[in-house]
């Protein structure tokens, strides 16, 4: 051994099953990507030992699994409850492995048992037909994040880290996963970490200089711009940098240990010394080949610290006899026999390296949230309902009732401290501002005394960026604690993606008895569609909803509550719920109030229902809504045609949970058919006034024996700055649309239509007129009341 190899915290002893475990953990990922018998080498390799599809990725694993066997000595000697989160997932074979050495594996799947048998079982059910996936994947003990969809890692790491005052959370930033969008904001995760009530987060950059196919842009910026780049975010950087496995183990060590120093001097001069400072928090740049120990040449090209070390190295072991070879020989580079005994156990010896019981990170619990899940105290909602006297005669902001409950919901856990509200900057804006009155925003970076509720304690994690809000709330809730989204209609798309990656997590959990359920997602979409008086063409999108629909039924609850009341109804039910997405689309601007709180919370318990104080008996029309503007016109639609056509008999429908239009077979919350029939008898016209993409209602409707009958209007992608009357005409909802829509489906008034067009047109006419020449609404549309003499 050279002297550089012998100098470091390592002992000699300690420094040869270091690097034996990190051996073991290479073999073992390298027979999970190519091998389905001979798992311990007694034979030589032949063609029938090896998997007839070669998948998975190789480059980035042996430096995962140097960090791990790194980051088990660490636990084992400061005794620390610590996580891992992995940004390149496709290193999945190398946390398999891992776990599977440390015992946790095993532990959770007892068929890999510890011996040949096991490891044959091993390899052979990774990357195999119903066997396990080839990313971190919910089914690898002591995972957070999957790490297929590359970007999310440190944001998932800060999310699990916020109230987590003990916890350390290990994570690997990939150089090409750094180049996203998501992950190159989330390096700002520290300006809102308070070291003395949260956990701290350990980011790696590995910098293993490669992509799929190209280099990566920080492995080729010189080293000191680099390190000024963490320096800028906030970070003091460290790096360790080589390739040979002795020497950087020693040095790994070494500078994992100064790390861990700063960290627990960070954390007690804000704990003990009542330090306030926003940390230089330590972070690592760890430069090391891509496909480390692997092949360094095949077929007379460079692989080891290449871009063609990142899936599999030799990808034509049935076509050439010289990559079957050179397999061999890789793999027993390892040293297997020194690694395991004839019966295939883990050598004692070096198992014993690793940490023990619930501290190995296969078992952390924070990595498995469902454990540690408290309930929410959801106080009364009640408290926070609006008195309706007379229907729709008095405005209020529905989300300002839900800003209330929010407020009282983070009071009642206040101890327990399991609950924050994020959102990109919106959260006053969506009138949710009492939730911030008493807990403030979180905020570590500079204040001025101009600023207003920021605070080192805040719970409202407000930054302008829709991916870190979703990042985080995902990464807290993933770690047992809840949480509230709430953003700007138009602008949630950005995190479409993420969202996706969480239904996929969710899915998966669900089949895996050993994952305990989480808290739902909740989103409050609110600045909608239909009100974006100060903005126009670009906020105006609802087509969240339609994304969301196309996840498994299971999962998705989709609320459009018409008012305040039925608003507090559906987030009551919300904030309690595990394991769904729950997705809440209600507007802010002053709008009628329709529901006494009692049947608000009747009405949402079903999900849809007629109002009967609006509707006639025996029905010629059905006239249903969904949304709170399209309830509006809706309403008013009924007024205009009371007024026309006296004895016309309307029904009111109104739907608050989407998801109840679908059969029963599509979705849990499914109306029975017969009680669909009920409301929208088979052959009555249906008007339907829909807050999103019209056709979504038919897709939800099309297997309804009325389906034929359903007409729908909502928006078709006409806007811009307007007013908000002009909104609905220029797509088609307003209230002289709906009942010209009316008039023309009832059967009886077919005579009648022609007439009926010309009022339209008028209307219309004398609306355009009138905002052209005034900018605002018409008084008689603007002041609408809903008659009270009309109420049943
Ligand atoms: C958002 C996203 N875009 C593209 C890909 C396809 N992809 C998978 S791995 C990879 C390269 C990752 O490089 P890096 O983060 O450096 O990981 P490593 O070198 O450790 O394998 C790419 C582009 C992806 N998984 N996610
Ligand atoms: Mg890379």
């Amino acid at each position: 051994m050279s002297e550089a190899t012998t100098k470091g915290p390592l002992s000699p002893e300690l420094l040869a099953k270091m690097d034996a475990y990190w051996r073991a953990a290479n073999y073992l990922s390298v027979g999970q990507i190519y091998l389905k018998d001979n798992p311990l080498l007694e034979r030589p390799l032949t063609l029938d030992d090896v998997k007839p599809r070669l998948l998975g990725h190789w480059g980035t694993t042996p430096g995962l699994n140097f960090l791990y066997v790194q980051w088990n000595r660490l636990i084992r000697e400061r005794d620390l409850n610590m996580m891992y989160i992995i940004g390149p997932g496709h290193g999945g074979p190398g946390l398999v492995a891992n776990t599977y050495l440390e015992g946790s594996y095993t532990e959770i799947y007892p068929h890999i048992e510890q011996n040949r048998d096991g490891i044959k079982r091993l390899f052979r059910q990774f990357s195999w037909p119903y066997g396990i996936p080839s990313h971190v994947a919910p089914e690898t003990p002591g995972s957070i994040h999957e790490g297929g969809e590359l970007g999310y890692s440190l944001l998932h790491a800060y999310g699990a880290a916020f109230d987590n005052p003990n916890l350390i959370v290990a994570c690997v930033v990939g150089d090409g996963e750094a180049e996203t969008g998501p992950l190159a904001t989330s390096w700002h995760g520290n300006k809102f970490l308070n070291p003395a009530t949260d956990g701290a987060v350990l980011p790696i950059l590995h910098l293993n200089g490669y992509k799929i196919a190209n280099p990566t842009i920080l492995a080729r910026i010189p080293h000191a711009e680099l390190e000024e780049l963490m320096r800028g975010y906030g970070y003091e950087p460290f790096t360790l940098e080589g390739d040979d496995p002795l020497v950087m183990h020693q040095q790994a060590a070494a500078v994992f240990d100064t790390m861990l120093d700063r960290i627990a001097e960070i954390q007690k001069n804000a704990r003990e010394g009542g330090s306030t400072k926003r940390p230089a928090w330590p972070m690592l740049i760890m430069r090391t080949p891509k496909g480390w120990t692997g092949p360094k040449v095949v077929d007379g090209k460079p692989v080891e610290g290449t871009w063609r070390a990142h899936q599999v190295p030799l990808s034509e072991i049935f076509e050439k006899p010289e990559h079957l070879r050179q397999l061999d020989e890789w793999m027993r580079s390892y040293k297997p026999e020194e690694l395991f005994d004839e019966k295939g156990k883990f050598r004692e010896e070096l198992a014993d390296i690793a940490p023990k019981g619930r501290l190995r990170m296969g078992m952390n619990a924070h990595a498995n949230g469902g454990l540690l899940l408290k309930p929410l105290n959801v106080p009364n909602f009640r408290d926070f309902a609006i008195e309706i006297e007379g229907r729709g005669q008095k405005d209020a902001e529905s989300t300002r009732s839900l800003g209330q409950l929010l407020h009282a919901v983070m009071e009642a856990n206040k101890e327990q401290k399991n609950f924050r509200v994020f959102g990109p900057d919106e959260t006053a804006s969506n009138r949710l501002g009492d939730v911030i009155t008493g807990t403030g925003k979180a905020w570590m970076a500079e204040t001025l005394p101009v600023d207003e509720n920021l605070s080192e304690t805040g719970r409202v994690m407000e930054v302008l960026s829709e991916h870190m809000c979703e990042g985080w709330l995902e990464g807290y809730l993933l770690t047992g604690r809840h949480g509230f989204f709430n953003c700007y209609e138009a602008f949630i798309h950005i995190i479409d993606s993420m969202v996706n990656q969480h239904a996929k997590w969710l899915k998966v959990t669900r089949q895996i008895p050993w994952r305990k359920p989480i808290a739902s997602l909740n989103y409050l979409l609110s600045s909608l569609v239909w009100r974006q008086d100060h903005n126009g063409f670009s906020h105006q999108d609802p087509g969240f909803i339609d994304h969301l629909m196309n996840k498994k039924a299971e999962l998705v609850r989709i609320y459009l509550p018409p008012d305040a009341n039925t608003l507090l109804s559906v987030a009551d039910h919300c904030l309690r719920s595990k394991n769904n997405i729950n997705l809440i689309v209600a507007g802010k601007q002053p709008a009628p109030q329709w529901l006494p709180i009692d049947e608000a919370i009747a009405h949402c318990t079903i999900g849809l229902g007629e109002w009967k104080w609006a509707s006639d008996e025996n029905p010629e029309v059905v006239m249903a809504c969904c949304g709170d503007v399209p309830t509006l016109e809706t309403l008013a639609a009924v007024c205009l045609l009371k007024a026309k056509v006296p004895d016309l008999r309307i029904r009111v429908v109104n739907v608050v949970d989407l998801m109840a239009l679908q059969p029963q077979s599509e979705h849990p919350h499914g109306l029975p058919d017969e009680e669909f029939d009920l409301l929208f008898p088979v052959g009555t016209p249906v008007v339907f006034a829909f807050h999103g993409y019209p056709w979504l209602i038919h897709r939800l409707t099309y297997r309804r024996h009325n389906h034929d009958n359903i007409h729908v209007r909502g928006y078709k992608e006409e806007g811009t700055t307007t007013t908000p009357f002009d909104m609905c005409v220029l797509n088609n909802i307003d209230r002289f649309q709906l009942a010209l829509d009316a008039i023309m489906r009832v059967p009886r008034l077919a005579q009648t239509v022609d007439a009926a067009q010309q009022w339209y047109s008028e209307a219309i006419q004398r609306h355009k007129l009138y905002v052209a020449e005034n900018g605002d609404d018409l008084p008689e549309v603007k002041d609408w009341r809903w008659p009270q003499d009309l109420t049943r």
